[in-house]
């Protein structure tokens, strides 16, 4: 094929683009041919940024300049080429005329940023004057391009990472907020810094005091919130496939989750272990010597017996070490409700790799490094994780579905009403 390169060609004058700010966000990974979804060698239609097949295949870029007039220049999805199909002559079969110009430059550094992670192309002066939006209209890409995603189930190796802040609708403290666990210890036991009585120093100094504190959360008493279900959704459609909680309160198996799913990062309040060899508890019976305020101890080592929770200065499971590796090879990362202050746990996002989706929902920004400039798609929803959980299963058109399998069963406004 002869192939002529322009600089000059006078249609890209005239021709009416897709607004930029907006390409740069669409689902490209799910485009398709709008008339026959083939997936194989697409061209986006410059104008409208939909996607057709090309002469190879079904030829049906050139059926859509047929229906729209204006609708003249496309960028090829497989090598980044630019075509006019008004500067075509001989047919459409024989000679294109490939265009090479500031503003179709654009177009390809976008496409090719998305496909490559880099600029295809050095930026000239005029392709680099960066075209700016606000964050709320970005967001706003942001968001709805990931709803895309998730609705047309384009992400098959999720994993979440979750806190505290699932569970504080159900009526459990988290520890940092204004009404968190550690201002009430603060309080009763008049020290300064609460994550002591959460220590192994600590509580082989002291055992009673974490058991008291045990016993006050009576964890036992509570149930799953909508964000808990919500992960059970998202696990059922195969979506999510592991799930690393910080959480002791067991809350993601009350709601049905596969315990094979759970990776419980900090341990669980029901079952218990000796402090030093580690021997296993039964749990009604660590549950009784909790309730009655009195301390276990090992019938092997003589040291007290703790819930199986994991206490600063002890290390983390050899599962949560082994199944961390996996998070590199995830195409979507949600992290809903930590802080995300408690090492290692705090370290897991860093895993997801560049061209994974991040996800952050939390009531308050969170995170110590910065998703923007690590990740490429990198969205933080800010407000109540069972809000935005239930906004995004209506916007993906679940909400009918995810209402009837647990909403009506379940009376999600048992904290609300006692609080
Ligand atoms: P954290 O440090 O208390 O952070 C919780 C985060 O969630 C904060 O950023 C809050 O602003 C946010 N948050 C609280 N409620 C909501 C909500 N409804 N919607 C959205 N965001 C919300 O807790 P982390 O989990 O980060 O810290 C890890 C500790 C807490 C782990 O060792 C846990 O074992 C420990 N913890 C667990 C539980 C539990 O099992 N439910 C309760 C309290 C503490």
């Amino acid at each position: 094929m002869l192939v002529t390169t322009k600089n000059d060609c006078p249609h890209v004058k005239t021709t009416q683009f897709f607004p930029i700010e907006e390409f740069i966000y669409l689902p490209f990974q799910s485009f398709k041919c709008e008339f026959c979804n083939e997936k194989r060698e697409l061209w986006i239609c410059l104008t409208c940024a939909k996607s057709f097949c090309g002469r190879y295949i079904n030829k049906h870029f050139f059926e859509h300049i047929k229906q729209n007039n204006n609708h003249i220049l496309c960028l090829s999805m497989l090598d980044l080429s630019v075509w006019c199909y008004k500067c075509i002559t001989n047919g459409f079969l024989d000679v294109g005329s490939y265009i090479n110009s500031p503003i179709t430059s654009k177009y390809v550094n976008a496409y090719s940023d998305f496909k490559f992670g880099y600029n295809f192309m050095p930026p000239t002066n005029q392709i680099s004057k960066l075209i700016k939006m606000n964050s709320q209209q970005c967001h706003n890409f942001k968001y709805y391009n990931f709803i895309e995603l998730l609705k047309n189930r384009q992400f098959r190796n999720g994993v979440l990472m979750v806190g505290a802040g699932i569970s504080t609708s159900a009526g459990i403290p988290d520890f940092r907020s204004e009404k968190g666990i550690f201002k009430e210890i603060k309080e009763k036991y008049k020290v300064k810094h609460p994550e002591e009585f959460f220590s192994k120093k600590k509580f082989i100094e002291k055992p009673k005091i974490l058991y008291d504190i045990i016993k006050q959360l009576n964890l036992k008493k509570y149930n799953p919130t909508i964000t808990h279900y919500f992960m059970k959704y998202l696990v059922d459609k195969g979506i999510i496939k592991i799930i690393f909680t910080q959480n002791i309160d067991g809350l993601e198996l009350k709601a049905g989750i596969n315990n094979a799913k759970v990776i419980f990062a900090h341990g669980i309040f029901n079952e218990g272990q000796c402090i030093n060899c580690g021997k296993k508890i039964d749990c009604n019976d660590m549950d009784d010597y909790i309730n009655k305020g009195e301390i276990k101890i090992c019938n092997e080592c003589n040291n007290p017996c703790k819930p199986s929770i994991v206490l600063y200065g002890e290390d983390l499971s050899d599962d949560f070490y082994e199944t961390m590796d996996k998070i590199q090879d995830c195409d979507l990362g949600i992290i809903i409700g930590t802080s995300l202050s408690v090492e290692p746990f705090s370290s897991l996002p860093e895993k997801l790799n560049k061209n994974a989706w991040s996800v952050v929902i939390n009531n308050e920004q969170i995170g110590e490094f910065d998703y923007d400039d690590l990740m490429k798609y990198h969205l933080f929803i800010e407000g109540s994780c069972d809000e935005i959980c239930k906004k995004i299963l209506v916007d993906c058109n679940w909400w009918d579905d995810f209402y009837n399998r647990f909403y009506k069963i379940n009376n999600f406004n048992y904290y609300n009403e006692n609080n």
